[in-house]
C-alpha cells in the first residue's frame, strides 16, 4: 500500500496516463477523474479519461473545455473505485494493466499493481486534491472545481461523519484556487427538475417502516421514470431520504434497474455500520453508505431478503 507521496513520486515520472472512474458514476467518481486529468495536463503530462457508463448531463460542467484526445496510454490509474467488478467495460479492455488505484472505500478489494486507499478520506477528491499539491501543480480554477464537486458530492454538502478538518481544508483550498462553491452547491444541491419532484412524490409513497421504526425502506421500480421522464441521474440523493427520519437507524432504497438487477443503497447512522450489512451480500462501501446487488430475484425478494438481515443485525447489536 502506498503513501500519498509514494503514489506522487510514481505519478511523477509518468507521461500519457489515462485515468478510469467506475461505471454509473457520481460526481466524486467523475470530479476525481476529471480533476485530475486536468491537474496532470497543467504538469505538461498527456492524459485522458475513460467511463464506462456515458457521461450523466448533468455533469457535463465538470469536462467543459476539457478536451478529449486520442492516445495510446502508457500509464492506467483508476479513482474512487473499491472493486474491478465496478469498472465495467473498462475492466475487459484495461484491467490488466492497471498500475495505480486511488481510492476511499474501506472495503477496497485490491484489483492494481500499486493501490494508494485512505478510508479516512471523505471522497477520492480529496485525496487527488492532496496528490496534485505533492505534485506540485497549481490547480486552476476548473480542476479545483472538479475535486470541490467531488467532495462536496460525497459528504452531502460537508454535513456527513466522513468529513473532517483535512476534508474542509482540502475545500477551502479548492475555493482559493477560484472553485465557484456557491454555483456548484446550487447545482448539486438546490436546484432538482420537475421531473425528479414528480419522482420523489412516487418514491416515498412506497415508504414503510419496520423494527419498531429503526429501518425505513422505499421502492424505486423502472415505472418511476417512465411515469414521469426522470432519469436514473435525477434520482441520485433519494437513497438518503429515509435514513432522514427521526429514530431511522438503516434506510434502504430498493432500485430496480433497466437489465432486471436489483440495486440495493443502504445509508445508516450510528451505530449501524452499512458496509457490513452489505458486505453480507458480495457489496460494500462505507460505514454511513454502502450498496450491494441481486440478479435473478423480484424487487419484492430482494426487499425481503434486506429486512431479514437488518432485523438480524439491529438485535446483533441490540438496537431491538
Ligand atoms: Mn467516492
Amino acid at each position: 500500500m502506498l503513501t500519498c507521496k509514494e503514489a506522487a513520486a510514481l505519478i511523477g515520472g509518468w507521461d500519457d496516463i489515462l485515468v478510469i472512474c467506475h461505471e454509473n458514476p457520481d460526481g466524486d467518481a467523475l470530479g476525481s477523474m476529471s480533476g485530475l486529468v486536468r491537474g496532470l495536463r497543467s504538469l505538461g503530462k498527456r492524459a485522458g479519461w475513460y467511463c464506462a457508463s456515458p457521461l450523466p448531463e448533468k455533469f457535463a460542467y465538470l469536462f467543459q473545455g476539457l478536451e478529449e484526445i486520442d492516445f495510446a496510454p502508457e500509464h492506467i490509474v483508476t479513482v474512487d473505485v473499491a472493486d474491478s467488478k465496478l469498472l465495467g467495460d473498462a475492466w475487459d479492455k484495461f484491467g490488466d494493466r492497471i498500475e495505480l488505484a486511488i481510492d476511499h472505500h474501506g472495503t477496497h478489494v485490491p484489483f492494481a499493481k500499486e493501490r494508494w486507499v485512505e478510508p479516512g478520506s471523505a471522497a477520492a477528491a480529496e485525496m487527488v486534491w492532496l496528490l496534485l499539491k505533492e505534485l506540485g501543480a497549481e490547480p486552476d480554477e476548473a480542476a479545483a472545481g472538479c475535486l470541490y464537486t467531488g467532495m462536496a458530492t460525497d459528504t452531502g454538502c460537508f454535513r456527513y461523519r466522513n468529513v473532517t478538518p483535512r476534508t474542509l481544508r482540502a475545500a477551502a483550498d479548492a475555493l482559493e484556487a477560484g472553485a465557484p462553491a456557491g454555483d456548484i452547491n446550487q447545482r448539486n444541491f438546490e436546484t432538482r427538475t420537475r421531473a425528479s419532484m414528480e419522482a420523489e412524490k412516487l418514491i416515498t409513497d412506497t415508504l414503510e417502516f419496520h423494527c419498531g421504526g429503526r429501518l425505513a425502506i422505499i421502492r424505486l421500480p423502472q415505472s418511476v421514470y417512465e411515469s414521469t421522464g426522470a432519469s436514473e441521474n435525477e434520482l441520485d440523493g433519494v437513497e438518503s431520504l429515509p435514513r432522514q427520519i427521526e429514530g431511522v437507524l438503516i434506510g434502504v432504497t430498493v432500485k430496480e434497474r433497466p437489465e432486471g438487477k436489483i440495486k440495493i443503497s443502504l445509508r445508516s447512522n450510528p451505530p449501524v455500520n452499512a458496509a457490513d450489512i452489505c458486505g453480507r451480500f458480495g457489496g460494500g462501501g462505507h460505514p454511513g453508505a454502502a450498496g450491494c446487488s441481486f440478479e435473478g430475484i423480484t424487487m419484492d425478494e430482494a426487499r425481503q431478503r434486506m429486512l431479514t438481515v437488518c432485523r438480524e443485525y439491529l438485535q446483533e447489536i441490540g438496537s431491538i
